[in-house]
């Protein structure tokens, strides 16, 4: 049954350009229109977009053709995904029918990604299977995928047949002593091939796609693993190099190397990055590309909003049993979708009309910094509960902007509806996750927790519950520079990151 409610919007292949892209809707506005079609509703591709849109993956892929010292094939490819849990597989006729009831049920599923458990172009049959029967049946959804690249030159005419219009490379380095470093080994030609070679030919693989895709109009991302004294040093290089050839987006991801996990550098003790060494790097290289920063290092089955999983409501035995009227359910997603776009609008009106900081400009140089958390579930508003939080937002006011920086993950604190209840250590542990912000603005809060946070220095803030995050945020920072809270000679309570 074809679902075709949204026309689709395969544009001609138009080149990238990189600058200045992939934040907030003002950022992209610069972007050629058919380039911020490909953005807009992405919710990796665009920060914005991920307040409104959902994605889901399809682990249709086991097999892999290299090895990385950070995964273990026990669980999903950890290129893209988060080490700990292993997806079910699923063959591309079960992929496809998920896809289509995930559509039928959640109407801001935009994207369509395959990012494992394996490499996606290591099991290039039944990747573009999945693919294939997708851009026929449900022509209005993105489709994506992410690749370790080894062998991504010879699909690049395939992909584009599919109008698969964002790709992910994970590119750990363009030196390929480090690259000896990270892989071990790579599957070639028939051949296990190791060390210096391995990372050569992997390398090279790499950028060869990414140019094929640049020239074709392809937006890809690239993806990097940050690894503590193995490409830390080596990162900002890639930025540039990945950027002169014509990557739309760079997501710098912490390793994540546990013991449990089995993985090389999990057994050897390698450390992973900690948040301000990652914010560090980040910055560093944004000033040379747009850097991702809301990645949640998803699962390969994952589904709904970043930071969310639903999956546990889709398996095969919940969709067999579901009912569904998907003419009428995909008119609803076409309604929904048509909603969302009026909320940015009307966000977009409001965040330019209610505050500006331009009051602020001229004393930029001498207001400092201030980190906020935000409890959002959604659309781009403060309209969370603290207790339900399982992921603070962190935004970064200056006198002259509001940014998006990144996430904080915590466990959920409050277990009942309304009332926060008096769980001591997982309010200390939420606390130390916000190290370094100094409000926080949520829907609700409970008494105990007000006090808490205000002990360690994080003032709540529910006077701003439904409104636009970064307006709230924006007269947050108006009302303390204006009451000397923020002048750069004060003290600064705590120290940024965690
Ligand atoms: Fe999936 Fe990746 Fe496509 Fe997104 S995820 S294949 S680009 S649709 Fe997104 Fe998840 Fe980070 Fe990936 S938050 S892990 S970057
Ligand atoms: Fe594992 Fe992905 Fe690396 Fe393959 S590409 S070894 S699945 S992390």
């Amino acid at each position: 049954m074809a679902l075709t409610l949204v026309s689709s919007q395969h544009s001609e292949p138009a080149g990238c350009s990189a600058s200045g892209c992939g934040g907030n809707e003002s950022a992209l506005a610069h972007l050629p229109p058919q380039i911020r079609d490909k953005v807009k509703d992405h919710p990796c591709y665009s920060e914005e977009a991920h307040h409104f849109y959902a994605r889901m993956h399809v682990a249709v892929a086991p097999a892999c053709n290299i090895q990385c010292h950070y995964c273990n094939r026990k669980y999903d490819c950890s290129n893209e995904s988060r080490p700990g849990v292993v997806s079910e597989l699923l063959t591309p006729e079960q992929a496809v029918k998920k896809v289509l009831a995930v559509a039928a049920t959640i109407p801001q599923m935009s994207v369509l990604g395959i990012a494992g458990p394996g490499d996606p172009l290591a099991n290039p049959e039944r990747t573009f299977a999945t693919f294939r029967e997708l851009s026929d049946k449900a022509p209005d959804i993105k489709l994506c995928i992410s690749t370790n690249g080894l062998s991504l030159p010879e699909h690049v005419d395939e992909l584009c047949r599919h109008n698969i219009d964002h790709v992910t490379i994970t590119i750990n380095c363009l030196d390929a002593a480090i690259g000896a470093e990270i892989y071990p080994w790579i599957f070639w030609k028939n051949r296990r091939i190791k060390g210096r070679k391995a990372a050569e030919i992997l390398i090279a693989q790499q950028q060869l796609g990414l140019e094929m895709l640049a020239a074709r109009g392809v937006l890809v991302k690239v993806n990097s693993v940050l690894i503590p004294g193995v490409n830390d040093h080596h990162l900002e290089e890639v930025s540039r190099v990945v950027k002169a050839k014509g990557a739309f987006l760079h997501n710098v991801m912490p390793l994540i190397a546990e013991a449990e996990h089995g993985t090389f550098y999990g057994v050897m003790g390698q450390r992973g990055p900690t948040p301000e060494e990652l914010q560090r790097l980040q910055d560093s290289c944004a000033g040379e590309m747009n850097m991702m920063r809301h990645c949640r290092q998803c699962r390969a089955d994952a589904v709904g909003m970043l930071g969310e999983d639903r999956g546990d409501e889709f398996t095969l035995e919940k969709i067999d049993a579901m009912e569904i009227d998907y003419p009428a359910a995909m008119q609803r997603r076409a309604e929904y979708q048509a909603g969302i776009e009026q909320q940015r609008q009307q966000l977009h009106r409001r965040g330019e009309t209610v505050i500006s900081l331009d009051a602020l400009r001229p004393q930029r140089h001498r207001s400092r910094p201030l980190l906020v958390a935000v409890a959002s579930s959604g659309g781009g508003i403060i309209n969370q509960h603290f207790g339900h939080a399982r992921e603070f937002l962190v935004y970064e006011a200056t006198a002259l902007d509001v940014r998006f920086i990144g996430h904080r993950k915590v466990d959920l604190y409050c277990s009942g509806s309304d009332h926060c209840n008096e769980e001591e250590s997982t309010l200390q542990q939420t606390i130390r996750a916000l190290n370094g912000c100094e409000v926080l603005l949520c829907s609700r809060i409970g008494f105990a927790p007000w006090e808490a946070l205000e002990a360690a220095g994080i003032t709540p803030n529910g006077e701003h519950a439904m409104e636009s995050i970064e307006t709230a945020i924006a007269a947050v920072y108006q009302e303390m520079a204006a009451a000397g809270k923020l002048a750069i000679t004060a003290p600064i309570a705590l120290q940024r990151g965690a």
